[in-house]
């Protein structure tokens, strides 16, 4: 029922970018043939140039480098260069923003608009609103809890579940083979934005995993994905919980804030757990500061989070341009660094995940 309605809208869509083209074109033939004599002496190639796509991009904030890396990926793929105007909104973490500027978006006609939502829930009217106004929404890195899938044309973007389930793998591995026992496992998890994907996808694998394996989760706490909640959180943590041993942060700088409320604390971050060491396990992997880390072992595990989606996207906006039908959903790829190889692999769901190990030589790069 919804692909007859969504190919249907496609097709006016299509339709209405072909009269919009068609119009451009008249105009550019009347204003050569209104004026005879200039127009012999108009060269060919002085045709008018195609008209840009128009993308209206709204980004959920500038929160962590994560993000910013993700906001950069979209800004030089979508380049007057490449046939784009790309019109970016930051929503500073606010829904309301970001809804306000889909809106804007709406009323400018753009021709896609790219919304990564700051949260999953309340997106249903204005997502109807794009929907009326025949614009597909593709959505990136985060999903959002709809009603309706037609609401949205496709989504690209990370599995934050599997994120979460390759890192307490690899911590179950990893202290079966350093002989520690899953009673000693003491877990805090400083999670990221509440009820963002990457929240409830990487709180879930954690949940799921210090259940199965019998770790005993002390506490889960809102980070909001910073460096400065991280710290302040962390430093609360410690004070409340003197056997705390490992340390999941939601994301690398929550995990920077992290260390530095260990290190204040006059204790070590670390992998060895027998040595009293707090072992810190984090997600995304995208600034030198993070590879340093591992290479130092103040970080000991990464679930590799890629941000570089926008060459994903412009994939999808030329099947869409071609009037074809892209994936619904799409998954960029991802693996895991560490500090050291005592875990060369991990097996989740049948499928083997390679693991890293962070080499002076990568930091270099
Ligand atoms: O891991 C974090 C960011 O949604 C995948 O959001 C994204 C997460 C990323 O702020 O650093």
């Amino acid at each position: 029922m919804y692909k007859f309605t969504e190919r249907r809208e496609k097709e006016m869509r299509l339709q209405n970018r072909i009269l919009k083209a068609g119009i451009c074109l008249l105009a550019a033939v009347s204003l050569l043939t209104g004026c005879d004599k200039k127009s012999e002496m108009v060269p060919a190639e002085t045709s008018p140039a195609p008209k840009p796509v128009v993308i209206g991009f709204s980004q959920l904030g500038a929160e962590s480098d994560w993000r910013s890396a993700n906001t950069q990926s979209m800004k030089t793929t979508f380049t007057a260069e490449n046939g784009y105007q790309l019109i970016f909104e930051d929503g500073q973490q606010k829904q309301s923003n970001q809804i306000r500027a889909i809106r804007t978006f709406i009323q400018q006609d753009v021709d896609y608009i790219v919304l990564a939502p700051v949260t999953e829930t309340g997106w249903d009217t204005v997502l109807q609103e794009a929907k009326d106004a025949g614009i597909p929404v593709i959505l990136l890195d985060r999903q959002v809890d709809a009603t309706d899938d037609s609401l949205f044309t496709c989504w690209v973007g990370s599995d934050f579940e599997l994120e979460g389930r390759k890192v307490t793998e690899w911590l179950r591995q990893y202290t079966i083979r350093k002989g520690i026992d899953p009673s000693e496992i003491h877990i805090v998890n400083i999670q990221g934005t509440i009820g963002a994907s990457a929240q409830i996808g990487r709180t879930k694998g954690l949940a799921r995993a210090a259940e199965e394996n019998g770790w005993e989760l002390l506490a889960e706490v809102p980070g909001d994905f910073t460096q400065t909640k991280g710290r302040e959180v962390m430093a609360e943590l410690l004070n409340m919980y003197e056997d705390l041993n490992v340390v999941y942060c939601e994301n690398d700088n929550e995990a920077f804030g992290a260390i530095e409320a260990i290190e204040a604390a006059g204790k070590k971050a670390g992998s060895d757990l027998q040595a009293g060491e707090i072992m810190v396990i984090s997600f995304d992997g995208v600034k030198k500061e993070a590879m340093e880390y591992v290479y130092e072992d103040k970080i000991s595990c990464i679930g590799e989070c890629n941000p570089e989606q926008g060459a994903m996207v412009q994939e999808v906006i030329g099947k869409l341009e071609r009037g074809e039908t892209p994936e619904k959903f799409s998954y960029v790829q991802e693996g895991m660094l560490t500090h050291d190889d005592t875990v060369p692999e991990v097996m989740v769901g049948g499928k083997k995940y390679p693991v890293t190990v962070v080499t002076g030589e990568m930091i270099q790069e």
